[in-house]
């Protein structure tokens, strides 16, 4: 099956947010946003806009009818600011005006008098003067403080690692229609409709019912449009129920860049601990996560890098403590893996340094301490159905990973300034949002009377195929034609309470609320054909939009059973709901089994490092992935490589820089570089593991959203390896390894 959309994109006919036709009387914003990134406002004078032509008004807090709040866990985020500015491009002001290119001229002609006070940019300086967004949390099992002496090796460092732009193609962006009697539709770039639907009504003082969130497609989201397209679409609706205009509201690249949130940078200190035989014994790690200036969903990816603290590996002492860090930053947001790419990069470097320490190969840590069958993770979940060794044995025997070292280390003896390294990337991520809560979806389905099908679920398509794998789902279980069914438009009128299209469980929740509503109608269906032909229920099968007793074609089509059904007046639509059964975890013990299952998987990367210009290339990534038993293998494989890619990004060439006041400055694409066509490797190889799937995937079809892009985070042990091969013991252990950081590695004069 193919993606359905492939054929809109490349013809350029799949509508996006704004490709909505626009009515004549819309009017259009831009946000006035604050020029510092920490100060008390003393006066803001909006007249200057107000009274440039073209504009027909302009907002502020004081012109919000409901409350000045739209925190989606905790209420500590302001529409628009008030007293304080507590980051650079925090929004202040919203100017409506007859096109987008007057209110943007005109937002400049606002003045603000602002006393500036000093900015935090820095967790750890953050975490030293008490600016937290919560006290510390700890996860551990074992006693790790009582097991030092007993190892025979102990290491401990220090390592950075930054944040992470998510550069979806579509910018934020969101468009309001006022409606009859006080009530409002939305479109909006984002993954969660509810979110957007339900800090609407808390804005403007309405009932979540008299608001309508609706999402045909996003152009991109990777978790920027979990929480972060909730404000932009609060003030278009602002600004259309005050004026009973149509609002649109899109971020240009730059204002999107510079007001929005990111993946969290983090610093973290950790401690490890080996037996003779490699066994990582003990293992303590604080972490120093930048949340920015507000809590967004900073507390639930801290609470997810706890949860990937170890990685792929069996640690039994351990000990784990995350400071979520206040700062005069955005605030920083979900981003694919949600805080498991930081926890997995600290515990790779531990094992890197060990590795270094010792001078051995740190595949030789990493093997020795894979997961089995039946391990406790230290949260208290028993893993089931582990298939980590049998994908790093796998990846060991097809790429031939000694020959391929062997190799490497031939071409560096005969080659003084060109070096390879090879670096091996276990990942065990956890499906389900940790949030027990949030894993459950629902899914409504109208049979039309003439056999066509419409299916609404609370899945967001992103460009991740989600709604191809709802047409699967629909199309196997009623036995029908993929043509006959059409994927409706996300919309809570519909769909209502929905969580995020998130946490890599788009397809697996929706997915079974779907299977339990085609069931349902399904099974209605059958009693009816039974009854037409003598039969029992369960003797019927549907198959190819033909009706089958006992195996037997009863020469009756879908079509004709439809029609039979609706004369018969028999329900033909279904409403499906799903919550994931059996997780759950305890705040109180910090105990639990929260995850319904965990993907598995190893790569394999090969870095080439010019060592004249600290220039890299990677020759070859290849990948032996645990899909469970794919439903859509181009989609999946798609996903895979789209995540490796983007996490290779992640830790070499992407930097964030921002300036000691909390000035973005990497704030356009000629500052800010992203992978492109030339960075994918010249071998890329992506293989299923030969396993079987979980039940709680959908179709037995594991979740392949998130965990591929940890594989991206061994391009940057790849690289270090090389450089080892030409200055041994260089000690950088900070992410991204950008090639200036590179040249500085390889130089980097040796101490005795
Ligand atoms: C509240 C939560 C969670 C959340 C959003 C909330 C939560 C959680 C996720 C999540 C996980 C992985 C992802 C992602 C989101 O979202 O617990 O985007 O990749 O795990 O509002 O408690
Ligand atoms: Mo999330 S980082 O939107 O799956």
């Amino acid at each position: 099956m193919k993606n359905i959309d492939s054929k809109g994109h490349v013809t350029g006919k799949s509508v996006y947010l704004d490709d909505i036709p626009v009515r004549q009387d819309t009017l259009f914003a831009a946000v006035y946003s604050a020029p510092v990134a920490h100060a008390r406002i003393l006066s803001l004078d909006t007249s200057g806009a107000q009274n440039f032509p073209g504009v027909v008004a302009v907002f502020t807090a004081g012109d919000i009818p409901g409350e000045n709040q739209i925190g989606g866990t905790i209420p500590d985020e302001t529409l628009l600011a008030e007293e304080e500015i507590i980051y650079q491009g925090e929004p202040i002001a919203v100017v409506v005006a007859e096109n987008e290119y007057i209110a943007r001229e005109a937002r400049e002609k606002i003045k603000l008098e602002y006393e500036t006070l000093e900015a935090i940019t820095d967790p750890r300086e953050a975490a030293e003067k008490g600016s937290l967004l919560l006290s510390p949390r700890t996860l551990a099992m074992g006693d790790a403080s009582s097991q030092w002496d007993k190892c025979s090796y102990v290491f401990s460092g220090s390592t950075k690692i930054g944040g992470q732009e998510h550069l979806y193609i579509e910018t934020q962006g969101a468009y309001c229609f006022p409606k009859e009697n006080g009530n409002l539709t939305v479109y909006s770039s984002t993954q969660s409709p509810t979110a957007i639907q339900r800090a609407i009504a808390k804005v403007l003082g309405k009932g979540m019912h008299q608001i309508e969130t609706d999402v045909t497609r996003l152009g991109g989201a990777f978790g920027g449009k979990e929480d972060q397209a909730t404000p932009w679409a609060c003030m278009a609706a602002l600004a259309s129920s005050s004026l009973q205009k149509p609002v649109k509201l899109v971020l240009s690249r730059q204002d999107d860049l510079r007001m929005t949130g990111k993946r969290h940078p983090y610093a973290a200190d950790f401690k490890i601990g080996l037996s003779a035989d490699l066994k990582i014994m003990a293992f303590e790690v604080t972490y120093y996560q930048n949340g920015g200036a507000v809590n967004d969903l900073s507390l639930a990816i801290a609470e997810r890098t706890l949860f990937h603290a170890t990685n792929s590996y069996y640690i039994p002492h351990i000990k784990s403590t995350i400071y979520s860090c206040k700062t005069n930053l955005p605030p920083n947001t979900a981003f694919r893996g949600f805080g498991g790419p930081q926890g997995m990069f600290v515990m790779e470097s531990a094992i890197a340094k060990a590795a270094q320490e010792l001078e051995i190969p740190a595949l030789k840590i990493q093997q020795k301490n894979l997961l089995k069958e039946g391990d406790l993770l230290y949260y208290g979940q028993k893993v089931k159905q582990v298939h980590i060794r049998k994908a790093w044995q796998t990846a060991f025997r097809e790429f031939e990973i000694r020959k391929k070292q062997k190799e490497i280390d031939d071409f560096n003896k005969k080659n003084p300034l060109i070096k390879k390294g090879l670096a091996l990337m276990p990942i065990t991520f956890g499906i389900s949002f940790t949030a027990t809560f949030l894993n459950q979806a629902r899914a409504l389905v109208h049979v039309y009377t003439d056999g066509s099908v419409g299916v609404s679920t609370g899945a967001i398509e992103m460009g991740q195929g989600v709604n191809t794998k709802m047409l699967q789902v629909t199309a196997q279980t009623l036995g029908i034609t993929p043509s006959r069914i059409k994927l409706e438009s996300t919309n809570t009128t519909r769909v209502a309470n929905t969580s995020p299209t998130a946490a890599s469980s788009g397809a697996d929740l929706n997915g079974q609320a779907l299977l339990i509503a085609c069931r349902g109608i399904l099974q209605r269906l059958k009693k009816l054909a039974g009854e037409l032909h003598g039969a029992n229920a369960s003797e019927i099968d549907l198959k190819d939009e033909k009706i089958f007793v006992g195996g037997q074609f009863t020469g009756m089509s879908w079509e004709t059973l439809i029609s039979e059904a609706y004369l018969r007046r028999m329900q033909l639509s279904e409403i499906g709901h799903y919550a994931t059964p059996e997780i759950y975890f305890d705040k109180e013990k910090k105990k639990g089994s929260p995850f319904a299952y965990h993907v598995y998987g190893t790569a394999m990367l090969v870095s080439k490092v010019d060592c004249l210009r600290g220039t890299y290339e990677f020759e070859e990534v290849k990948i032996i992935h645990d899909f469970g038993e794919s439903m859509n293998p181009v989609i999946d494989t798609g996903q895979v490589e789209g995540g490796v890619i983007q996490g290779m990004g992640y830790v070499t060439m992407e930097e964030l820089a921002y300036s000691k006041s909390g000035r973005l400055l990497s704030n356009s694409l000629s500052t800010y570089k992203v992978p492109d066509i030339y960075s994918v490797p010249k071998v890329f190889v992506v293989k299923p593991l030969k396993v079987s799937g979980p039940k709680h995937a959908i179709l037995k079809s594991k979740a392949v959203g998130e965990p591929p892009l940890m594989y991206g985070l061994g391009a940057y042990f790849a690289v270090r390896n090389a450089m080892r091969a030409f200055n041994p013991g260089f000690k950088y252990f900070d992410s991204p390894i950008t090639p200036e950081k590179v040249l500085l590695g390889l130089y980097e004069k040796v101490k005795a």
